[in-house]
């Protein structure tokens, strides 16, 4: 688990623990032999410190933290290296992150390829760095940097480090060779200010107003984030208290972050993650099917959508045609791209590199001849399957044979999209949320015809392009937008039974969610509801009106209807479920007269009005998604509980230490949801999302584990 060896007169500490060299118990007792054998041997008079492969350690071993804590700890081996009166150098590649870095942190030099970054991230898994990291960061950078480090858990490239002092040099070639060749070099320098417990904090006396000043900032950033609280109040202690009172505090927070449900959520999501990235689906999954190469690519559609999907492939580096059918809407579909990507840089999330290689990358067109030769092809044109059946149609013919077509689409069948085609192979859902240049989850949907290459290929484009893309089976919504129909419309019949969308939104907010579903309602606009609703009636060759309850045999609410006729379309016109201060107003105050509206059209639709409690509005919100979640399981569109928190963490900001509604649940218990979900079915049995999922009934009698949960494990039971 630790390589030693001695070159010359210098020790060599090899952290050896792939993939990340994280500090597992045995790298922990492996370290601390290795150190002991080096302060031991009258030879050795230098010691450097690395890790084998990819990395420096990258932490603590976060899989461990569900068991019980064995000895030695981290502390207790660190703190031999800064004892030692040899000089202790870590040499530092890759990335030195979490108890990773307050290893340096202990050693007298630190020095640091320059592709090498430095953080840490435990604030991101519910924690904090807790084996002196919160004490000794600040006694190098002073506060202000360690706390913006600490609460936000960005890491930092080699340069800025250095500009903070976190590193004292940077090396370029092999580390080995640049560990020694440092260590050397300071062989007979005292130690006694190298030493970071002996250092105090140099802005010190401004602890209470930096403090106060993070404080403030984390609550509104992390809003019901515990961790990030803590971390300021770790930190501030290491200007305020003795280093050893400091650690004492360190400690004692940790401990309680440790035992906290927000931790295990955040780790929970932390794997989940990862484990998306290992999809599967019928005939292949990430380890049999391989990538093809993807090199051009063409977005048809330069609307919000297609705008931002051609940001992400731009900023990666693909070569993208944007087609349009008029020279106006593409012109301004290019205006709209380039403002993206400018606005990016000005905020230093784009470097200005890539902004001018973006550009060059960009191919505006009208012509679908030019689509001829690209690798892949994203079509963002709206919702109309005949339209989109024609595109791909066309596509077919034109393209070369190798071309992969996909669809944006958020909830038309892929299946009828491949039909159009001789291609159903290559044809696959890529299904991006809005802001697409911005939100993190990519719904990559696979049909009866799809090929697991053409899975494994747009699977690795999300990586490239910086998504976190989960695989699902297309089905009517797919994931995310199935499981999230019972959420909408159980929040509209809430309205009609008595709640108001002040007390429904603040149930969610509370929760944790950035906004509940009527202010949610109010940015996207009105009319899309309205439009969807009336087109599905007409569809069905069904006239509604006010007193409309039933479509199709499934429970539904017109109040969507009665506030368009009442003009009151959302933000854009100033009115929306709630006030705002002028059209296209953010500031959201509740509105008696939107209060009247519902009474009115309750009173015209004959429903009788209740007081509804917190708990039932919480129930029939989560609880009816919970049980579509299962269904989505138990069919195996999605093939992991992992799968359906991820589109839920990524795709609708659901917060990350509740872990994902399907952990929820967990948490909770799957018994009582079950029982609460009969209970609603039976009140309200014209609505088919209250049927209990099977799946659901037979993991909560037999007790499954969360672990075990997936689809076909219902067959098994
Ligand atoms: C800590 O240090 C606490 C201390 O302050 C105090 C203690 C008292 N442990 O992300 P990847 C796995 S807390 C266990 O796909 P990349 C990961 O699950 C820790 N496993 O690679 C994956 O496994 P699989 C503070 C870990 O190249 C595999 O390694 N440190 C850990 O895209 C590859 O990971 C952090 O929070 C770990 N610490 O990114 C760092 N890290 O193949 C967390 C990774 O089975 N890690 N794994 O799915 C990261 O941010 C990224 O993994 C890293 C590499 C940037 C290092």
């Amino acid at each position: 688990m630790v390589d030693y060896s001695v070159h010359g007169q210098v020790a060599v500490l090899e952290v050896n623990n792939p993939p990340v060299n994280a500090f597992s118990h045995n790298v922990r007792v492996g370290l601390d032999r290795s150190i002991d054998k080096a302060i031991k041997d009258t030879n050795v008079k230098a010691i450097v410190i690395c890790g084998k492969g990819r990395t420096f350690p990258a932490g603590a071993d976060i899989r461990e933290f569900d068991q019980p804590h064995k000895e030695p700890s981290l502390t207790l081996v660190f703190e031999k290296l800064e004892k030692t009166t040899k000089p202790v150098v870590a040499a530092i590649h890759g990335t030195c992150l979490g108890g990773g870095l307050e290893c340096a942190l202990f050693c007298h030099y630190r020095i640091a390829q320059k592709t090498a970054r430095v953080g840490f991230p435990e604030v991101q898994i519910g924690i904090l760095p807790g084996a002196a990291g919160t004490q000794r960061l600040p006694r190098l950078t002073g506060l202000h940097v360690a706390m913006d480090m600490i609460t936000s858990g960005r890491h930092i490239f080699a340069p800025e480090a250095l500009k903070y002092g976190i590193i004292d040099e940077m090396f370029t070639g092999d580390v080995i060779n640049a560990g020694i060749k440092f260590a050397k070099s300071v062989m007979n320098k005292p130690l006694e200010d190298r030493c970071l417990m002996n250092k105090t904090v140099k802005d010190a006396d401004q602890a209470d107003q930096i403090a106060d000043e993070f404080m403030s900032l984390v609550k509104r950033k992390y809003k019901g984030f515990e961790a990030p609280i803590d971390c300021v109040k770790a930190v501030k202690a290491s200007a305020t208290l003795p280093y050893r009172e400091g650690l004492k505090m360190e400690s004692r927070l940790m401990q309680k972050l440790l035992l906290s449900g927000q931790s295990a959520a955040q780790r929970y999501a932390f794997f989940s993650e990862r484990a998306v990235s290992r999809w599967k689906m019928p005939g292949g999954n990430f380890q049999t099917a391989k990538p093809l190469p993807i090199k051009s690519t063409a977005v048809i559609g330069a609307g919000t959508m297609g705008t931002g999907i051609a940001v992400c492939l731009l900023n990666a580096g693909y070569q993208v045609y944007l087609l349009e059918q008029n020279q106006k809407f593409l012109e301004n579909g290019v205006k709209t791209i380039r403002g993206i990507i400018e606005g990016s840089v000005r905020l230093g999330k784009t470097p200005m590199a890539v902004a001018q290689k973006a550009a060059t990358l960009l191919k505006p067109t009208m012509k679908y001849e030019d689509l001829a030769d690209v690798d892949l092809v994203i079509e963002a044109v709206y919702e109309n399957l005949s339209l989109k059946r024609e595109i791909f149609s066309k596509l077919d013919k034109l393209c070369k044979p190798t071309t992969l077509l996909c669809s944006n689409t958020s909830s038309l069948d892929i299946d009828r999209i491949g039909t159009a085609t001789k291609r159903g192979d290559k044809v696959a859902g890529m299904h991006f949320f809005a802001p697409a240049y911005y939100m993190r989850l990519l719904e990559n949907i696979y049909s009866t015809q799809t090929s697991p290459t053409t899975a494994a290929t747009i699977m690795d484009v999300g990586r490239k392009i910086g998504k976190v893309s989960v695989l699902v089976k297309s089905c009517q919504g797919f994931l995310a937008n199935r499981m999230r129909g019972p959420f909408a419309v159980e929040a509209y019949f809430l309205l009609e039974e008595g709640s108001t969308p002040q007390e429904v939104d603040s149930v969610m907010e509370n929760l944790g969610m950035p906004m509940g579903p009527f202010k949610t309602g109010d940015l996207s606009g009105l009319d899309i509801g309205y439009k969807i609703q009336t087109e599905l009636a007409k569809s069905k060759g069904v006239e509604l009106s006010v007193d409309s309850k039933f479509l199709m045999g499934e429970r539904i609410s017109t109040l969507t209807r009665t506030m368009y006729d009442n003009g009151r379309l959302g933000r854009k016109t100033g009115k929306g479920w709630y006030r705002y201060e002028k059209p296209g107003g953010k500031l959201a105050t509740p509105d008696e007269e939107v209060r009247e509206i519902i009474k009115d059209h309750c009173k015209k639709a004959g429903i009788q009005r209740r007081n509804i409690s917190t708990q039932e509005i919480l129930e029939r919100l989560m609880y009816s998604c919970i049980n579509e979640g299962f269904k989505i399981l138990e069919e195996g569109v999605a093939a992991t509980p992992e799968d359906i928190d991820i589109s839920w963490i990524y795709g609708f900001s659901w917060p990350k230490y509740l872990g994902g509604p399907m952990y929820y649940a967990n948490r909770i218990g799957l018994d009582k949801i079950y029982q609460r979900i009969c209970y609603y079915h039976e009140n309200f049995p014209y609505s088919s999302h209250w049927i209990p999922s099977r799946l659901l009934l037979k993991l909560s009698e037999n007790k499954v584990p969360m672990s075990q949960w997936c689809s076909g494990t219902d067959s098994k039971l």
